[in-house]
């Protein structure tokens, strides 16, 4: 018996059992020298060696390398700059990237923290009994992937290719899915959508037929004046856009934020509204209501491109302000000065779309107003308001016809979430184990960069299927939670290391971006394009793999659109000239990307399939006594778990902390940071304790963490421990019903003030 075939054997007989989560730190003491601890690390070298490295400290000769950066998906492109004894000293900006203008954010910065993370996986995995418990052992890449494939291959002759699901996010995605594809399996699911963006852009589309984009096409830099509901950009990093914030402040912009917090956008903004959770919709809903009735919205715009205008202003003839002020909390005249506002503005006016929008379960309904806010001031097409991208669309290399899949996961739908336009993870997972007498659907996963364990906020279904899959393979950079459910891990090597498919960005201007390594791959790692190559070729689908290294398609792709690899390689960035108009051309009709070319303020789609075809308020439960509403965001200095352990980073945000009003801080006798443990309504309990940070900022039925942190898995030397994790937290999920996103502030936390657990599970 082939080694893959007395292994799979092996796992089969233990996976009937159940699949242990195993730390990484149990391997053997080899691993875990390498694997170094914290006392590798000291914060103020750290910061200091990257002070010294950003003012040249040192005046050694510096290589350098284009790069785009993955810290973020705002995809920032820079340098990396090397030392002639091959180590990254500093990673700077692009100064022809429009994505950054040269400057990186902290996370960017800090990115080669990735690269040097102690902690880094360093080879492949295999998960084995040994003394009768489940453990890994390191493996060969041969041999990790001869199990692999052999496994995949089993699977297919088993249960069809379509089995197997891919959850994904950022670069790796992209050849992952290639290898899915080839295989036969259409089962491909992003956590950005159904956790993230999947609500505004459904909203948007029904509205304007289609989405505003990453990098979003909103025309920050010349807005006179810019609505944000929720977005906290400042904390939301995203670099391009906090820099044309600025722009358009220094340009005497009027910033409105709406957000019960006093976010740091919140803090430059002209007026606050501190609004109560949950009740945006009754504020968008009066907004739209004064710009109707108190003709002030932009009749020209609205009757050359939209359609619905009688129905929406019968829907919101009660929708005053008045109405509003019992719901929101947000006085009447706030309300109308601020409709006013926009109005004067108008049409150089953004209501904000958002980005992370799954927050209640009625998201695109929420997101659908503020689109038809939009569509009232006359923004889409208009300078100042959301502008039409333009990008340059490179060509797939060549490669057979994908086989077609027998079903995919819009089968598994059944009726439900009518308008998601991609998987929503949720579905995938819930798919994932057997339910009502039926076998699973989907019995093996591969999961490549995205730690479902903190971003899907579905524990128990998680959990469950988990228990029922076959194969769980991980692709990775670091030793995250998700790792330890894996049968294999298959450690990638970073950013840094490697060439990555050419950036195409659809924005004011189209680019094209180069990643290329600055470095080799530290220890056994190897780009997910490799990854994906080798497993192609060993389950017969070398066809679509056509090529020995990465850098013969990136060449061949480049000379499609007129440049080279070795012209990216020595600029990074290519501008191109943009062949359309940004804006709509005056006298010229626009005809939308709705069916029926114009904008729907009236949405037909959602009307046929069964939902209100105009935003209605619904009413949320509200904390009961004692109890705070959960709600999270972002620090500038972090992204989500991305960056837990990232020593870098660890050194200027080590934890999180908890925002509490002082008046409930009151109640509660808390001192200034004091450590505390969270319960939710459902008497779930976070793991660690979590510091009180005592703040007028945030109202006082709410609290307020950064995402990312809490994390629980003992490999993770920096990141393990240090705060509350917010996805623990969240075990009621509200969904979507028009595209299945999963809203998450519905949560309501209490305090415990001495440690309920003598020992901390790990
Ligand atoms: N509770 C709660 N849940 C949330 C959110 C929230 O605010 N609160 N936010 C939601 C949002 S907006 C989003 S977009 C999602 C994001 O959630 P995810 O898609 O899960 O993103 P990350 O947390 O960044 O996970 C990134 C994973 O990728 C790995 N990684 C980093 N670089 C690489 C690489 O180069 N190659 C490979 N193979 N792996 C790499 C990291 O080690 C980590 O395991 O989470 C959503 N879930
Ligand atoms: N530094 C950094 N930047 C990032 C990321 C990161 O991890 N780190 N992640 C990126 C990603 S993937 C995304 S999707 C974006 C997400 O960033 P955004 O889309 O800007 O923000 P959200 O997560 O939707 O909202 C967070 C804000 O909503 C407020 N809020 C909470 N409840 C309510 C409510 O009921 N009503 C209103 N009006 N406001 C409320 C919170 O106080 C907080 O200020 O950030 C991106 N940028
Ligand atoms: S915004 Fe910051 S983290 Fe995101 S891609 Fe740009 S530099 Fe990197
Ligand atoms: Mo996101």
């Amino acid at each position: 018996m082939c080694i893959s075939k007395y292994l799979i054997a092996k796992l089969k007989c233990y996976m009937k059992t159940r699949r242990d989560f195993i730390k990484i730190s149990a391997l053997g003491a080899g691993t875990l020298a390498l694997g170094a601890g914290i006392s590798r690390y000291t914060f103020g070298s750290t910061v200091l060696d990257d002070l010294l490295a950003m003012t040249g400290g040192g005046k050694e000769k510096l290589h350098r390398y284009p790069t785009y950066c993955e810290v973020c998906f705002w995809k920032c492109a820079g340098w990396a700059h090397v030392t002639e004894d091959g180590n990254i000293k500093k990673i700077t900006g692009n100064y022809d990237d429009p994505q950054c203008n040269g400057k990186l954010c902290p996370r960017g910065t800090g990115g080669v923290g990735m690269y040097n993370d102690p902690d880094r996986l360093k080879t492949p995995l295999l998960r084995v009994i040994k003394d009768g418990k489940q453990t890994y052992r390191e493996a060969s890449w041969d041999e990790a992937l001869d199990f692999v494939a052999t496994k995949m291959s089993d699977m297919k002759a088993k249960y069809g290719p379509e089995s197997m699901a891919l959850f994904m996010h950022g670069s790796p995605a992209n050849y992952l899915t290639h290898l899915m594809k080839a295989y036969g399996t259409g089962n491909m699911a992003a956590p950005s959508f159904a956790q993230c963006r999947g609500a505004r852009d459904v909203g948007f589309e029904a509205t304007f037929g289609e989405s505003v984009s990453s990098p979003e096409v909103t025309d920050i830099r010349d807005t006179r004046c810019l609505v944000l509901i929720g977005s906290h950009i400042g904390e939301n990093m995203h670099n391009g856009q906090v820099q044309e914030m600025s722009q358009a402040i220094d340009n005497g912009a009027v910033i409105i934020t709406v957000d019960p917090r006093l976010s740091t956008a919140a803090s430059k903004s002209k007026y606050w509204l501190p609004i109560k959770p949950s009740t945006d919709i009754a504020l968008l809903l009066a907004w739209i209501h004064v710009l109707i009735y108190d003709d002030l919205y932009n009749k020209e715009y609205v009757a050359a491109n939209a359609e619905g205008l009688e129905e929406l202003k019968a829907h919101v003839v009660s929708f005053t302000p008045e109405w509003a002020y019992g719901i929101t909390t947000l006085k009447p005249d706030l309300i109308r000065s601020t409709a006013r506002e926009m109005a004067n503005a108008a049409p150089s006016t953004i209501i904000h779309p958002g980005r992370h929008t799954a927050w209640y379960g009625d998201d695109v309904q929420r997101t659908r107003a503020i689109a038809i806010l939009n569509a009232l001031l006359g923004s889409w097409g208009n300078r100042g308001g959301i502008f039409f991208k333009e990008g340059i669309k490179i060509p797939e290399f060549p490669h057979p016809e994908y086989p077609k899949p027998a079903w995919t996961w819009k089968d598994l739908l059944n009726g439900n979430y009518p308008l998601a336009n991609e998987a929503p993870t949720n579905l995938v997972i819930e798919a994932s184990s057997p339910a009502g007498g039926q076998e699973a659907k989907i019995k093996g996963w591969v999961v490549a960069g995205t730690n479902l364990v903190s971003t899907v906020p579905l524990k128990e279904q998680f959990k469950k299927a988990l228990q029922s899959l076959d194969l769980l393979i991980v692709v990775d950079t670091m030793p995250m939670e998700i790792t330890g459910y894996a049968d294999v891990v298959l450690p990638e090597c970073t950013y840094l290391e490697r060439y990555d498919d050419i950036r195409t960005t659809a924005h004011r201007e189209p680019t094209l971006g180069l990643r290329m390594p600055a470095v080799d791959p530290k220890n056994q790692t190897k780009p997910a394009w490799w990854i994906a190559k080798q497993l192609g070729e060993r389950l017969g689908l070398a066809a679509f793999f056509n090529y020995k290294e990465y850098t013969e398609v990136l060449d061949w792709q480049l000379k499609q659109v007129g440049s080279s690899l070795a012209e990216m390689q020595r600029i990074g960035v290519k501008k191109i000239a943009r062949k359309t108009s940004p804006y709509i051309e005056p006298g010229t009709p626009h005809i939308f990307k709705t069916a029926s070319g114009k904008i729907q303020l009236f949405s037909h789609e959602l009307a046929a399939a069964g939902f209100d075809p105009m935003p209605l308020f619904t009413k949320h439960p509200e904390p009961e006594e004692g109890f705070y509403r959960l709600i999270y965001g972002r620090a500038p200095m972090h992204t989500f778990s991305r960056t837990a352990n990232n020593p870098n980073l660890v050194a200027l945000m080590p934890e999180n902390s908890v925002w509490v009003n002082p008046q409930v801080a009151g109640i509660w006798g808390f001192k200034k940071d004091q450590y505390v443990w969270l319960k939710n309504q459902d008497g779930e309990i976070s793991k660690f304790p979590v510091k009180v940070r005592l703040t007028e900022r945030i109202r006082w039925d709410s609290v307020y963490i950064v995402h990312g942190f809490g994390h629980h898995h003992k490999p993770l030397h920096l990141a393990y421990g240090r705060g509350a994790n917010d996805t623990e937290m969240i075990t009621n999920v509200m969904i979507d019903p028009i595209m299945g996103g999963t809203g998450m502030r519905g949560n309501f936390i209490t305090f415990i003030k001495d440690d309920p657990r003598k020992e901390t599970e790990s």
